[in-house]
């Protein structure tokens, strides 16, 4: 029996539990490995530690590639270690891969923070698609629970599907926003704006200082027009400036207030049950997918069907159920 209680947990997970740093570099690794092999240790891994997972508050920190978001965590990030918090750093940057440039950007961004004792930075690993991504940083992010992290960033572009992915792992949804273009927005889909608890104006210092105000004011009547998604929170929106350390304390006792507003009815149990439940589905979905693309009949006739989806000579719904029917003669 180990301290909690529970069965006895092996080496890697004890040192996890331990907080030992290289160990759970270790396992973020193994979990970032699509090897059959390596998937299966993670798996039982994720399953010891998972008792050991749920204390940190999961913020994701989203928003336009070049809006400050490194520059927020590493002033943000210094602030909280300062209020006494275990700090953990998950990076999901499916731009990263492709560019190249941007992790080891990040890396000098965050110079400041990589050196405190409290602090864990993982930058997002190159090349593996979205659905691949999520479901590393999910698990990335466990394993930093059960070494101790009590907050989770998670940082996300605010691009294309990886926000909505992301959403769906954390407590708290942080939109990042820069000085400026109120009108349209920034081309910001509403769509993140609806998912978002907390908007924050950053760069509000110097000459964008008046515009930051602007801006800001223009983001709380485009939420005053939002039916808020939770009865117990009211997304808010304020302006820091990452640069001068300043309206930091305000954001984080902003993320400190939904956290308890959420916990204390309920809502926020009920938040992450919702979501262990997609992620399952989402599981099964993938490798059920993976299970197709196995059989090289059924992979083959997969192929064929989604040209002849794709040039609109056959419906998706019709397709899906020929590649369906496929799989389930084969299992008779
Ligand atoms: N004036 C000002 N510039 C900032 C601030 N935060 C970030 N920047 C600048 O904005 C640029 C992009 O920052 P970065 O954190 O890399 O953005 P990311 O791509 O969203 O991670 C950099 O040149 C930063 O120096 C801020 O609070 N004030
Ligand atoms: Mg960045």
């Amino acid at each position: 029996m180990n301290s909690a209680g529970g069965p006895k947990l092996s080496p890697t997970a004890e040192a996890i539990r331990k907080g030992d740093r290289r160990a759970l570099a270790r396992a973020i690794t193994l979990i970032e490995s699509s090897r059959p092999d390596h998937r299966a240790r993670a798996e039982k891994l994720i399953d010891e530690l998972l008792p050991h997972t749920g204390r940190a508050i999961r913020v994701a920190v989203s928003g336009a590639p070049g809006v400050g978001k490194s520059t927020f965590i590493e002033a943000f990030g210094l602030h909280v270690v300062g209020e006494g918090r275990q700090l953990a750093v998950l990076a999901v940057d499916p731009s990263s891969a492709r560019s190249g440039g941007s992790i080891l950007g990040d890396k000098t961004r965050m110079e400041q923070l990589a050196k405190r004792e409290a602090v864990y930075i993982r930058p997002s690993p190159a090349g593996g698609q979205l659905g691949g991504t999520a479901r590393r940083t999910r698990e990335a992010m466990l394993l930093c629970e059960a070494a101790g992290f009590d907050l989770v960033l998670v940082e996300t572009v605010g691009v294309g599907q990886s926000e909505t992915a992301v959403a769906d792992m954390v407590d708290l949804f942080l939109l990042l926003i820069a000085p400026g273009a109120g009108d349209d927005l920034q081309g910001i889909k509403r769509g993140i704006l609806e998912v978002a608890d907390l908007v924050v104006i950053t760069k509000a210092d110097g000459d964008l200082a008046t515009l930051a105000r602007h801006t800001e004011a223009d983001y709380r009547s485009a939420l005053s027009l939002l039916r808020p998604a939770s009865p117990h929170w009211t997304p808010k929106v304020m302006a820091c400036s990452a640069l001068e350390a300043k309206g930091l304390d305000a954001v984080w006792q902003a993320v400190l207030a939904h956290h308890d507003a959420l916990t204390l009815p309920g809502e926020l149990a009920a938040k992450r049950a919702h979501q262990a439940r997609a992620w399952l589905a989402s599981e099964v979905r993938d490798g059920l997918i993976a299970l197709l693309q196995d059989d090289a009949a059924i992979a083959a006739l997969f192929a064929r069907l989604e040209s002849t989806v794709e040039s609109g000579r056959m419906a998706a719904p019709a397709a899906a159920r020929q590649i369906l029917a496929a799989f389930t003669e084969k299992a008779r």
